[in-house]
């Protein structure tokens, strides 16, 4: 019998762990032509050594969940940002601020987001975070991101909670490419998620790593 309860014990931490381990951690919609640049940021609050059990999803223009329309791959760290851009465009933006080991670069259509698009995080196949909502056309909402970006400032993975993110709508208004770049600046660069009580320890060796792989 005690065997068992145990069992369980690990398994229900197992669960707990993995659900935070990968948050939203932004959207970025530009202003230059085509509407770029475009990303949808990520960022891992653990250790993931298969990412092909995560994607996202955009739910364009409230009208609901998409379902997950892009799988990850590879591995992340603590505290690495996964960035996945709509597109090849706009390389001076994305060089000049997601460049290094910090940073796990892909491309997806799913990230062709233009400020009014909720995001949705899947974890083996359920969906573990959201930005904004899925049913409501952005425009005009609090979460609106049009010609902006949305950081996260804290909170954890789970339903929708307007006051873990910083908006900046608009901007990106009028910026010619270098000047969206720098009025992005630091926004994705700094371990600004707050994991589950269980991950403080993971946070505090993350940082750590952090600031080891900076000074070379
Ligand atoms: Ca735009
Ligand atoms: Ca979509
Ligand atoms: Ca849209």
């Amino acid at each position: 019998m005690k065997k068992t309860i145990l069992t369980i014990a690990a398994l229900s931490m197992g669960v707990a762990t993995s659900q935070a381990a990968l948050v939203i951690a932004g959207v970025i919609d530009g202003d230059l032509t085509g509407g770029n640049p475009k990303a949808i940021v990520l960022q891992a609050t653990a250790d993931i050594a298969d990412l092909s059990t995560w994607g996202v999803g955009s739910a364009n223009n409230g009208g609901g969940s998409d379902g997950e329309e892009y799988t990850l791959s590879g591995s992340v760290t603590n505290g690495q940002y996964v960035v996945i851009t709509g597109n090849n465009e706009s390389t001076t933006f994305f060089s000049t601020n997601f460049s290094g080991s910090n940073y796990l670069g892909f491309q997806s259509g799913a990230a062709g987001i233009n400020g009014d698009d909720a995001i949705e995080l899947f974890s083996g196949g359920a969906v573990v975070d959201t930005f904004g909502d899925i049913n409501v056309d952005g425009n005009g909402e609090t979460w609106e991101y049009v010609d902006g970006y949305s950081v996260r400032t804290g909170g954890t993975a789970g339903a929708y909670v307007d006051g873990n993110y910083s908006h900046n709508n608009g901007a990106l208004d009028t910026l010619d490419e270098a000047a969206q770049a720098a009025a992005l600046g630091g926004a994705f660069s700094n371990f600004n998620v707050v994991p589950e009580p269980s991950s403080t320890a993971l946070l505090g060796l993350g940082g750590l790593a952090l600031i080891l792989r900076r000074r070379k």
